[in-house]
């Protein structure tokens, strides 16, 4: 049976090959391609695509709001002629401002994502910082090491130490966590420290808990007890880094003492986890997404990551490695060419739309009105009368569903594009494998599309030939491999080259002033107050909201810990409201010995019994590094007594 290999765009880790076999233009089966990385193994999402991409919930037509939720269909020539009037109305009274466009990653391919934000660039519309995922570690990298690439799947192969630190693989990037598993095997040691027992900690070597937001404190700790041993690798020290006596002087301030008081880590831990990096030396530190959502978030991952600096180690952290391969990004999204004019945080759009500050929104590869936090306000904003809201979607998502106007997108297996990887050095050409669904119509294409109805012919390079656009992104030679063989290795970037102002290792900053004191993390209020930490994290069936139409809702499921459980009288599948200052919920409680007290515990984007995100709840904020601080939420719970109500309702919620 013929078959096509494709590049899985999703915002995943693993960004895998998928064997697709088509008969009749149908796809008939999926299987994991058998290279190196992905070896042959298929993840859940996967798995079970053909029932995402031939779903009743897919959006195959355009379609227009006529009155409050419903839509009746028109054509292209219609729904293009009201985009660009809608458009071209707000831009002329209103100013670019007044338009936002709303992107994020449910498909990273170079065409759809990248080079379809030519258009927005060009128009000078107001964008987001796109900080949501993984941005105060990010930020920390560059300040400390110059850019954030590290250790390569290669490369933790030869390690004999991982540690999984804030980071949950078993779940979240299942290929990856395959070759820590094989180390493991070689007789390497796992470690997994986080502020719940994972599936991560169950198959680890050993599990090291710690209190939310403390990990910053565990690292001063390791970093103490490495100098004081005398662990230090002095000629790595003063070839590669900068500011190591000030270190040494933060350092003296603290005690392992306090710090096992603060962490809940005993002291015996830090210094066993010290005593090994140092005997096991490659290890790797793999630095997950879900730590650094939080206050002092950035902080925490610049603290972590000089541990293996200390001893004599060139970047021996896995973070994200963009940064780390030869990809030019900036030029095919045309923001080097057209800056846009007014960014604004990913956290504050809810309050931003809520405020009505827009007139116009365009959202494409994104659902915000479930994703981002304090979702109310992402509601309460899209649902105003005096802004016009565009939706280009694969699928009826939450944020569809409030639009005026929704476009059909084909999916990853019915477009052409090149997809890259923030973890491995495998970038794929995806070469359609079935037609386009219905009408729908690629990103870029569309973009085009406006692009001849909005701007005058001079800007005719605003929309290239998708493959001179991959010329510029990747270069000649490795865009003509990659165009024979249907994939590419990269070379990484070396890893003992250091992009900061000094060009070493930056213990302490050398150009940004504010972090030259490298201020504490901050501390969680645990338990204060009856609040509870809530940490949302990722589940193995979804990729965030996708995939609900194949496994159903994402359960409104709360997880709380045995103490705090019988100080609020609470059994597993008690009904309870969840609330803040932000909005009120109502979950069902699992009691669950693997979190500390003080913390809670729910898959992301979870739909509750009341029929809202659990996003409602989440803190708006913005840490020190310009990144989102979702799991700094704090809550409160209040059992429910009588549960009628809200059972009476749940076939429609959970549908
Ligand atoms: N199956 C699946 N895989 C995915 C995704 C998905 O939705 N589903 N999403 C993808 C995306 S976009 C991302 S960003 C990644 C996210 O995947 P990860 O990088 O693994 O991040 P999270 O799942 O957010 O959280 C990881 C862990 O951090 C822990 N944690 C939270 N706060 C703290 C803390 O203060 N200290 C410590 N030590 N640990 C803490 C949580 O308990 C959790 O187990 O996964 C990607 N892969
Ligand atoms: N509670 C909680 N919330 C979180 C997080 C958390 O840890 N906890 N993590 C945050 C993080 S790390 C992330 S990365 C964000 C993710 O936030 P989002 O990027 O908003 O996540 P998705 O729900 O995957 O939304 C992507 C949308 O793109 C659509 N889509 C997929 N492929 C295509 C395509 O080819 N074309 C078009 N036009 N559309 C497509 C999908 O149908 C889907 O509706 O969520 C954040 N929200
Ligand atoms: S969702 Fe992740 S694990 Fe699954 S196929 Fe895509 S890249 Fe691989
Ligand atoms: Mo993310």
């Amino acid at each position: 049976m013929e078959s096509t290999l494709i590049g899985c765009p999703r915002d995943c880790y693993d960004t895998c090959a998928l064997r697709v076999y088509v008969s009749d233009n149908r796809i008939t089966k999926i299987e994991a391609a058998d290279n190196w990385y992905t070896g042959g193994i298929l993840c859940p999402r996967a798995a079970r695509d053909i029932e995402r991409v031939y779903s009743p919930r897919r959006v195959l037509y355009p379609f227009i709001r006529v009155n409050n939720g419903v839509f009746r269909r028109i054509d292209w020539d219609q729904a293009l002629e009201i985009l660009v009037s809608k458009l071209r109305e707000v831009l002329e009274i209103h100013g670019p401002e007044k338009a936002l466009f709303l992107e994020y990653a449910g498909n990273r391919g170079i065409i759809t994502r990248y080079a379809s934000r030519r258009l927005w660039n060009f128009l000078g519309v107001t964008q987001t910082d796109g900080s949501i995922c993984d941005h105060n570690g990010s930020m920390a990298l560059r300040y400390t090491y110059g850019s954030t690439y590290g250790a390569f799947p290669r490369d933790i192969d030869e390690s004999k130490m991982i540690i999984a630190w804030g980071f949950n693989p078993a779940v979240s990037a299942i290929h990856l966590w395959r070759r820590v598993l094989e180390v493991k095997e070689k007789g390497g040691f796992i470690v997994t420290i986080d502020v719940r027992s994972t599936e991560t900690a169950k198959q680890s070597s050993d599990f090291i808990k710690v209190k939310p937001g403390t990990d910053g404190y565990l690292a001063l700790g390791i970093a103490k007890y490495i100098v004081e041993k005398d662990y230090v690798d002095k000629e790595f020290i003063s070839k590669y880094t900068y500011g190591f006596n000030e270190l040494v002087k933060r350092l003296e301030k603290y005690d392992l003492n306090i710090i096992e008081e603060i962490t809940g880590v005993p002291k015996t831990k830090i210094i066993d986890l010290a005593d090994r990096m140092h005997s096991n030396k490659p290890f790797t530190i793999l630095i997950g997404y879900g730590l650094q959502r939080r206050y002092g978030g950035g902080e925490i991952v610049r603290l972590i990551s000089i541990i293996p600096a200390l001893l004599g180690l060139h970047r021996a952290f896995f973070y994200s490695n963009t940064d780390g391969l030869p990809i030019n990004l900036a030029e095919v999204d045309g923001s080097l060419a057209w800056n846009p004019r007014k960014i604004i945080s990913m956290e504050k759009v809810g309050v931003e739309l809520a405020n009505g500050n827009y007139k116009f929104v365009y959202i494409h590869l994104h659902n915000p009105v479930a994703t981002l936090p304090n979702a109310g306000k992402v509601v309460e904003g899209l649902r105003r009368n005096d802004v016009f809201v565009v939706v280009h979607e694969t699928h009826w998502s939450d944020t569809a569903k409030l639009a005026d106007l929704v476009l059909p997108a084909p999916t990853f297996y019915e477009k052409f594009d090149v997809v890259f990887s923030y973890t491995h050095n495998i970038v794929y050409l995806n070469k359609p494998a079935i037609d386009p669904l219905g009408e729908s119509i690629g990103e870029y294409q569309l973009m085009c599309e406006l692009t001849k109805r909005m701007v005058p012919s001079k800007y005719s390079d605003l929309c290239l030939e998708p493959i001179h656009l991959l010329k510029v992104a990747l270069g000649n030679k490795n865009l003509d491999e990659l165009l024979r063989k249907g994939f590419i290795e990269l070379k990484p970037k070396p890893k003992s080259i250091y992009q900061t102002p000094s060009g070493k290792i930056e213990f302490h900053c050398s150009l940004s002033k504010w972090c030259r004191e490298l201020n504490l993390p901050m501390r969680e209020g645990i338990g204060g107050n009856s609040e509870l930490v809530l940490v949302t994290s990722a589940h193995p069936l979804y990729i965030h909201t996708q995939f609900e139409d194949v496994y159903g809702s994402i359960k409104g499921e709360l997880h709380v810990n045995p103490d705090d459980a019988r100080n609020l009288d609470l059994s597993t599948g008690d009904l309870v409201e969840v609330y803040n200052d932000k909005g009120k919920v109502v979950m069902r409680a699992i009691i669950d010995p693997g979190l500390s007290k003080g913390v809670a515990w729910a898959p992301r984007q979870a739909l509750t019994y009341s029929g809202e995100r659990i996003n409602i709840l989440l803190n708006d904020d913005v840490d020190k590094y310009g990144g989102a601080v979702l799991n700094s939420t704090l809550i409160k719970i209040r059992k429910i007594h009588s549960p009628q109500e809200y059972l009476r309702e749940e076939n429609t919620i959970f549908k």
